[in-house]
């Protein structure tokens, strides 16, 4: 293969001779691989893909008659990307999504693992969950935190099920071995503080005096829907992004950071009609359609999403949105950027500007 000017490798008996020693003792030729070792730029394995909430709903919904929350203590599907083996449980390489469904009554047991974790409400009000302590009953659009090594427990005390998207760093904490997990001696863990009461503390600018925590993750257990989407109404056009439209960072309120050590987190909002710039970046992400309706074109791939579809944009890969109804197009986001930026590995381009 002289394509690239570089001197042809052509196989000879003396040739596989010696590369069946080499092999023999665990080695292998570099210069075999050096060029799919190091592409030019990220060549990641996941694919753009996506999951139509109408085809997997009914599978969601169906997994409570499959399977008791006593066999299953945590009911979800995975949703696992085409391009990668199935036992990574991973959407992209480093990131993991799965929805699951809580009935009323049932109890998801409480217990920690490294992994960190987000959720975000899709259907059903009146569950909750309890965080290190703290209590929140959760709504649709409610984003909740889940810190590495923090013991969680859910329940549903209302009257329908609740669904939920778990996005979790999985794939990440596994390729690091860094993986630990607990379970809590009882069903649930005790409640320890008052309700929302993070939320009440930390959510609106303020801060107890003394207060010198800066954790890398965020001391919100729950960053509610309305007044988020209403953050997004209000942004002024100044704010609004090329490539995303009106979008806010759910953020660590110590820090201004990311709401998790891996993980960052993103509502947005996209004007009916428009069509957005295009733009890449070095971190993978995953999108879910939460309002209105939309097409998000990954590497050539148009996706026409609805409300909860689930889309994944690869590392790098180009993706552009567009808003297709009459209606604004509302999109929940997260993404490994704090994992990149943290090895100085973020970049990001919109190939428009070069
Ligand atoms: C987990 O603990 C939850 O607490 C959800 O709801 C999904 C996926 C893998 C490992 C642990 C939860 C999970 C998980």
């Amino acid at each position: 293969m002289s394509t690239t000017g570089k001197p042809s490798r052509t196989p000879t008996p003396a040739r596989s001779d010696y590369f069946d020693r080499v092999h023999d003792l665990q080695m292998h030729p570099l210069w075999q691989v050096m060029d799919d070792l190091m592409p030019a730029q990220p060549a990641p394995k996941e694919k753009p893909f996506q999951w139509k909430w109408k085809e997997i709903r009914p599978l969601v919904h169906q997994a409570a008659d499959v399977v008791s929350i006593e066999e299953a203590p945590r009911r979800v599907l995975m949703l696992l990307n085409p391009g990668l083996p199935r036992e990574l449980a991973a959407s992209t390489q480093t990131l993991y999504a799965g929805i699951q469904i809580i009935l009323p009554g049932e109890i998801a047991p409480a217990h920690r693992h490294t992994p960190n974790a987000l959720r975000f409400v899709m259907e059903g009000t009146g569950a909750f969950t309890n965080v290190a302590g703290e209590k929140t009953i959760l709504g649709p659009g409610d984003v909740v935190t889940t810190p590495t090594w923090t013991w969680h427990d859910h329940g549903n005390e209302a009257d329908g099920p609740v669904v939920w998207l778990d996005a979790l760093d999985i794939p990440l904490i596994n390729a690091l071995s860094g993986m630990f997990y607990e379970e809590f001696p009882a069903k649930h863990q005790p409640v320890r503080d008052a309700a929302n009461s993070s939320q009440k503390t930390y959510g609106r600018g303020l801060r107890p005096l003394g207060e010198r925590r800066s954790t890398a993750f965020s001391p919100i257990l729950n960053y509610p829907y309305a007044p988020t989407k209403a953050a997004l109404e209000a942004l002024p056009a100044s704010a609004h992004h090329p490539s995303e439209g009106r979008i806010l960072e759910y953020v660590n309120p110590l820090t201004g950071g990311p709401i998790l050590p891996t993980m960052d987190a993103y509502l947005q909002r996209i004007d009916p009609g428009a069509t957005l710039r295009p733009r890449r970046r070095s971190a993978s992400a995953i999108f879910m359609g939460v309002e209105g309706k939309g097409t998000l074109t990954v590497d050539g791939h148009a996706f026409a999403w609805e409300p909860f579809d689930v889309i994944v944009v690869p590392a790098w890969a180009e993706y552009a949105h567009r808003a297709t109804g009459s209606e604004p197009a509302v999109l929940f986001s997260y993404t490994n950027t704090p994992t990149m930026r943290a090895l100085s590995l973020y970049r990001e381009e919109s190939p428009e500007r070069g």
